[in-house]
């Protein structure tokens, strides 16, 4: 059930991630950035079926709004323009972006009640555990 997501997450841990980035050709700049960064999902879920996902920092948030299976545009916290799609199988919220001929996926899932985020790009994973607010 994509409902098991509804809420707000504060990220608790990062493995890997710096490694993820750079093999999404991400500066090392904004590596800086985004290995600082300890963001919080806002998730939420419109009666239409549109979800709302925010990440949000200090340096920069994003929101996505969009229906399951139907791709979108998005332009990513790093700035890559990607055509992105998201799909809901086997309780699994896969996101998956395109661009220049790449492609990445950021897989979600529920896991003893936390959301884990695993991030891949070719053979490198990373890993993200966020935990709900209250
Ligand atoms: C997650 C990870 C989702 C982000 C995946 C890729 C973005 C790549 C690099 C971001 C780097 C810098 C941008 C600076 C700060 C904003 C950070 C927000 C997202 C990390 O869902 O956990």
């Amino acid at each position: 059930m994509v409902e098991q997501f509804v809420g707000r997450w504060k990220m608790t841990a990062s493995e890997n991630f710096d490694e993820y980035m750079r093999a999404l050709g991400v500066s090392f700049a904004t590596r800086q950035m985004g290995n600082l960064a300890k963001p919080s999902y806002v998730i939420s879920l419109e009666d239409s079926g549109v979800i709302s996902m925010k990440t949000q920092t200090t340096f920069k948030t994003t929101e996505l709004k969009f229906k399951l299976s139907e791709e979108f545009e998005e332009m990513t916290a790093d700035d890559r323009k990607t055509k992105t799609v998201v799909t809901f199988e086997n309780g699994k919220l896969k996101q998956t972006q395109t661009w220049d001929g790449k492609s990445t996926t950021l897989e979600r899932q529920i896991q003893e009640g936390k959301l884990i985020t695993k991030c891949v790009m070719g053979d490198v994973v990373a890993v993200r555990t966020y935990e709900r607010e209250v």
